[in-house]
């Protein structure tokens, strides 16, 4: 009797012992590595709401802003990456023990990512210290070109345009004043990749698409033609465009009526030369 009251206790003890060992084992083994850390740009701490992430492999696994540094010994982030489920060898979840974590910063202003210096090494469960440090890349020019109807051959002083410069997929504009061969130059451009938009106010607008600017180098881009016509400035030539242009025809700058902006060839005056730039151009659109 005693033998089999041992033996029903050892079983019951070895059946708690199965069911609940996986799951405590289980539960440790998923458990995140915490990353504490504070960020410096050229040697200044990042200010708050900067954001910092941690990559493995190319994959974003964490992202946080940082908070205020009331004092320069404290931490500004925390970064939990997950471990990797290794029931689902199908699936990545998270980092492996052993594996390289990257970080980044992203200045909240220009909306680019520095990379850290300093990795870590991935390993599940527990925390690491990492002091971050990088420095702002050397901002890259544009050189851009664009071409213009109805003037003399350049260089002329009637190829002297404004125009507005939209880079995208962020939203800056640059009003650039373009040389008298359709040249201008815009500096300091965050390193990365745009699309570019040029339009004068009576052209279509040109799309230049993933024009790539690396750190420091100028990059020289043609924008082609800017088809002249868009009279109103939205981008369609049509027939709001030809109505506003007669109310303004035969007039001469200086004169009451005339509109500035449908003298497209910009020879400062409103005449057939320009409606055959509407004509040209009718029913187009730009980009
Ligand atoms: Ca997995
Ligand atoms: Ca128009
Ligand atoms: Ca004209």
């Amino acid at each position: 009797m005693r033998k089999l009251t041992v033996l029903v206790i050892f079983f019951l003890v070895a059946a708690c012992l199965l069911c609940f060992c996986p799951v405590v084992v289980t539960a440790h083994y998923y458990l995140p590595h915490r990353f504490v850390g504070t960020a410096k740009v050229d040697g200044v701490w990042v200010p708050e709401g900067t954001e910092i992430s941690a990559w493995v492999n190319g994959i974003k696994y964490a992202e946080t802003t940082t908070l205020s540094l009331p004092n320069q010994q404290s931490w500004q982030f925390i970064l939990d990456v997950p471990v990797d489920d290794v029931r689902t060898p199908d699936d990545v979840e998270g980092a492996m023990d052993g594996e390289i974590v990257v970080f980044k910063i992203k200045r909240i202003a220009d909306w680019d990512y520095m990379v850290a210096h300093e990795t870590a090494v991935f390993y599940f469960n527990g925390y690491t210290l990492v002091s971050l440090t990088t420095e702002v890349p050397p901002p890259a020019t544009l050189e851009g070109q664009v071409h213009l109807q109805g003037r003399p051959a350049p260089p002329n002083s009637r190829w002297e345009t404004p125009l507005r410069v939209t880079f995208l997929p962020v939203v800056t504009t640059e009003d650039v004043i373009t040389d008298d061969e359709g040249r201008f130059t815009i500096d300091n451009i965050v390193p990365d990749t745009y699309n570019i938009r040029v339009k004068n106010s009576h052209t279509l607008s040109r799309l230049v698409t993933g024009v790539v600017f690396y750190a420091g180098a100028t990059v020289v881009v043609d924008f082609g033609t800017l088809p002249e016509g868009d009279g109103n400035d939205d981008n369609v030539v049509d027939i709001d465009d030809v109505t506003l242009l007669a109310t303004s025809f035969g007039k001469s700058s200086g004169q009451p009526g005339f509109i500035d902006n449908c003298d497209f060839t910009r020879d400062g005056v409103v005449d057939i030369d320009d409606v055959t730039l509407i004509a040209l151009n009718f029913g187009t659109f730009g980009p």
